[in-house]
């Protein structure tokens, strides 16, 4: 049985990516962050009962910041595969907390890298690289080839990343991979990334337990995929005989307007009605267009976006309202399928 190990269980990606290798018949051993309340909301569904141990899905408590943890868990876990998805990984935070960031979201990779290293382990890395990383965009459609230019201290620690990542492959012949992936949504996204919040103010809009939507900049353009097929391709990438770096995106692009206008528009909402802007939201310097090209993961890693913009939003104002107790048949939608948690 192969044995996984996984930074940012507790996050979008990482209880998606949990799901994704349990089934596989994996073994999955997770890092897990001590906190005062708990943090394991998006993988609770996986244990039967929250204290009944699940014999293929192990936490450890550990943080990024923390090398002697992480190399104990390596030597004690020895896994075939290590996908590294912690991080503070909000751009706007990042401009309030520009070390912070750059210690976990930058220097955590080396941490784990070198203790793939100390530990003499031939596991296979994923590197969490990010559309980011190509803020004041050089080319587009972005693809493997156009050069970095970060706009943030997010950013700026994910190019650090990845390119330790490229440095440990080539100087000590690591099978380690960047997924640079362009944003991707679901029900599970934290509830301070705008698609979310505009599914989940939508929502309690709805509950009528919030008036307004206060947002920042409606203008920028992103490529936004589903949180579910892009862990496919982080799966992929690691199945592959050699690490490599590979782009993951739909290849369209859509505004922030165009998909608060969609969200509302599903339930017969005008959204001029009830978005306001706060500049707080604005951020020091903006990222205006990302588009990706993942031709490269389609002929590589047979690998193609299945959920589209529109059904995105669906999914996820469908899954927004039933967590306010709301009836998405009342607005003409179809419940979401039963027995999974979306
Ligand atoms: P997320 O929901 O914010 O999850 C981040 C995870 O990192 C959480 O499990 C969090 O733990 C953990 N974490 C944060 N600080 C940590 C620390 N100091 N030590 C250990 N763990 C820590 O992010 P996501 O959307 O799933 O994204 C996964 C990865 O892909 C991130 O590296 C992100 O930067 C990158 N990425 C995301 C996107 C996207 O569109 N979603 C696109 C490209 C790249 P807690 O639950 O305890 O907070
Ligand atoms: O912002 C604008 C904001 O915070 C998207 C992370 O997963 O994807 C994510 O980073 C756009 C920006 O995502 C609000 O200015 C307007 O232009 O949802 P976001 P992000 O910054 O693109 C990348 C690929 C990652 O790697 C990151 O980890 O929306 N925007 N009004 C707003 N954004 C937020 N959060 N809140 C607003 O009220």
């Amino acid at each position: 049985m192969k044995k996984a190990f996984l930074t940012g269980i507790t996050g979008q990606d990482g209880s998606y990516l949990v799901e994704l290798l349990l089934a596989k018949g994996y073994e999955v051993h997770g890092l897990i962050r001590r906190s005062s309340t708990f943090n394991t909301d998006r993988i609770e569904h996986l244990y039967q009962d929250r204290h009944e141990a699940n014999p293929k899905l192990l936490l450890h408590y550990g943080d990024l910041s923390d090398a002697s943890n992480l190399n104990r868990l390596l030597r004690t876990i020895k896994p075939e595969e290590i996908y590294h998805l912690g991080a503070q990984s909000h751009v706007r935070v990042s401009f309030d907390m520009p070390e912070y960031t750059g210690d976990v979201t930058g220097l955590g990779t080396i941490r784990l890298l070198d203790a793939i290293l100390e530990t003499g382990l031939d596991s296979r890395f994923y590197q969490a690289s990010s559309s980011e990383m190509y803020g004041l965009v050089q080319a587009v459609p972005q693809s493997e080839t156009t050069p970095f230019y970060p706009r943030s201290p997010y950013a700026c620690a994910k190019v650090y990343s990845y390119w330790i990542t490229v440095n440990y492959r080539e100087a000590y012949n690591l099978h380690a991979s960047n997924g640079i992936l362009f944003n991707h949504e679901s029900p599970r996204r934290g509830e301070t990334f705008v698609t979310r919040k505009i599914t989940h103010s939508l929502a309690k809009i709805l509950a009528k337990k919030q008036k307004h939507l206060f947002l920042g900049n409606l203008e920028a353009k992103r490529d936004w995929g589903y949180a579910k097929d892009y862990v496919e391709a982080m799966w992929l990438m690691l199945q592959q005989p050699k690490g490599d770096d590979y782009v993951v995106a739909t290849g369209e692009t859509h505004s922030v307007k165009e998909f608060v206008q969609e969200a509302f528009g599903l339930v017969g909402l005008n959204y001029e009605n009830y978005v306001r802007m706060d500049e707080r939201y604005l951020r020091p310097t903006e990222v205006d267009l990302l588009i990706g090209d993942p031709t490269k993961a389609a002929k590589q890693l047979n690998w193609k976006p299945k959920v589209t913009f529109k059904e995105l939003t669906k999914i996820m104002v469908i899954a927004d309202l039933e967590k306010e107790g709301l009836d998405p048949k009342d607005f003409g939608l179809e419940p979401s399928p039963k027995g999974q948690k979306p």
